[in-house]
């Protein structure tokens, strides 16, 4: 049993024996990216990207500085400022292998919840060229249905009207963007990790939209000096576990107050359209591209789509993990009738990709038994995920005379797990979601009204107009309502 060494920079000499640790001379890194919404994706993604672009090719212009605007970041701020900002990464393999490694690419963090100076200053600051993000589908403030940017959020109107105390990141980017352009320096880059489709387009017109409301010469500026490169992201990361935590203390001795776990896989396609500068991610496998669409549009509506089928339709018949959900072959083969049938028809060719394989890799993934990424991730937050993950590919063969009958019974049923929060053996769902109550109260209404859920026009637009949708909708409530078996309808 090794002796138990707390992580931190001092201590990095007595780990290296143990996994690999950072050799570079992080004290000479300066921040180049400042990366706001620091979850685990980011950090098992573009930091352990730019943790290897350091670690192979030094580049120290390129430290990575986080940046929290919600309460709840306090606790990744506080953890990671004691272990000086160093986290291990665990790479779980299908065969059991756990592959540990400490990153050491992120250097600083500065909250913003209280005071926002701090976060202004250090994105204003001229040595920060690139602010990348991953604030979530739901953080982009836009209206689901029509894509719009939300001037009625309470916190959006906050921010329009004190400038100098914002709350929300586009109340920040425009604080920082406007001292820039004061002291003649450049614009940075904004660069989307979100899983958004044109995740860079909508990032640059939301920013765009408030910018014009609190200072048009700012906006017109912005439009001119900032660069929005699109991008494809991938690498699934299920929410760190307390026997992860052990796990790393037990096995190398090591005590990492917040590791992260994540599968083997990684890949990130972007734009190549920067501002100011940016790091040669290509050395580390990073695809830069003219055109990423086809890429987001085939991740979005097959992987990500895939894992809210298996989410939701999991959730009521009681699995616990996506793994669980794979291992029982009614949910492959669901989960692949859908693929085929419904979201590939929609999809177009994409350039040197072959989507059976594709699939194939996906399938493969979902069914890793050593990542147990839980349901409930998969299911948090699906008032921002359906309607870009789910609803396009119905909205697209509707349109076209397609199959949808796959993605409408997802749908039904995640009706019906908003309205029970149960699952087909009376358990208890957790249900994470800034809209629950919304939902809660839409899927209530059922009862009265079969198509009360997906009248909510903001997350389904029109899709109640075609009656060969709601007619379908409305048969599959009737049946799940009857008897949640949910294994019945998906054989
Ligand atoms: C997941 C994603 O949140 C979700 O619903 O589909 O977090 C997914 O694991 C990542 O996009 C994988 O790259």
């Amino acid at each position: 049993m090794k002796n138990t060494v707390i992580l931190n920079q001092k201590n990095l000499n007595q780990l290296a024996d143990r996994i690999p640790v950072p050799t570079f001379d992080r004290s000479s890194h300066k921040v180049g990216i400042v990366h706001i919404g620091v979850g685990g994706f980011h950090r098992t993604h573009q930091a352990f990207y730019t943790h290897q672009l350091q670690e192979k090719f030094k580049a120290p212009e390129w430290g990575i500085c986080g940046v929290g605007l919600r309460k709840g970041d306090q606790k990744i701020y506080e953890v990671l400022k004691k272990q000086d900002h160093l986290y291990t990464v665990l790479v779980k393999h299908p065969d059991g292998k756990i592959e540990p490694r400490i990153i050491g690419s992120i250097i600083d963090f500065e909250l913003g919840v209280d005071n926002p100076v701090p976060v202004i200053e250090r994105l204003a600051d001229p040595s920060t060229k690139i602010v990348s993000l991953t604030i979530t589908e739901g953080g982009y403030n836009f209206n689901p249905s029509t894509g719009e940017f939300d001037f009625e959020n309470p916190d959006i109107q906050h921010d329009l009207k004190h400038s100098d105390s914002p709350k929300t990141i586009y109340g920040f980017l425009t604080g920082a963007l406007k001292k820039r352009r004061e002291m003649a320096l450049p614009g940075f880059t904004v660069m989307s990790c979100d899983n958004i489709q044109h995740n860079g387009d909508v990032a640059r017109n939301m920013l765009l939209s408030f910018a014009q409301r609190q200072d048009a010469a700012l906006a017109h500026w912005i439009e001119r000096e900032v660069c929005f490169p699109n991008s494809m992201v991938d690498r699934i990361t299920p929410v760190t576990t307390q026997a992860d935590i052990d796990y790393l203390e037990k096995t190398y001795g090591i005590k990492d107050e917040w590791p992260v776990t994540c599968e083997p896989f990684i890949q990130w396609v972007v734009e190549d359209k920067f501002s100011n500068g940016r790091p040669e991610f290509e050395k580390v496998g990073v695809q830069f591209v003219p055109d990423v669409k086809p890429y987001e549009k085939m991740k979005l509506r097959l992987l990500n789509a895939g894992h809210s089928v298996l989410g939701i339709l999991g959730a009521i018949h009681g699995h616990q993990t996506i793994n669980a959900c794979m291992e029982d072959e009614t949910f492959v083969i669901y989960l692949r009738a859908f693929m085929d049938k419904e979201a590939t028809p929609a999809l177009d060719e994409v350039e040197g990709i072959d989507l059976e394989e594709y699939k194939d890799s996906l399938i493969e993934r979902f069914a890793n038994p050593n990542i147990k990424d839980s349901v409930s991730r998969i299911c948090s937050e699906s008032s921002a995920k359906v309607p870009k993950f789910l609803l396009p590919t119905i909205q697209e063969n509707v349109t076209r005379g397609g199959s949808i009958k796959y993605a409408t019974l997802v749908i039904a049923a995640w009706c019906y797990y908003s309205d029970k929060g149960i699952n087909k053996n009376q358990q208890p769902l957790e249900i994470i979601d800034a809209l629950s109550g919304e939902l809660h109260q839409a899927a209530k209404r059922t009862e009265t009204d079969s198509l009360a859920f997906i009248k909510q026009e903001t997350l389904f637009g029109n899709l109640t107009k075609n009656e060969r949708f709601t007619e379908l909708y409305a048969d599959m409530i009737q049946k799940i309502y009857d008897d949640a078996d949910i294994k019945k309808y998906i054989q």
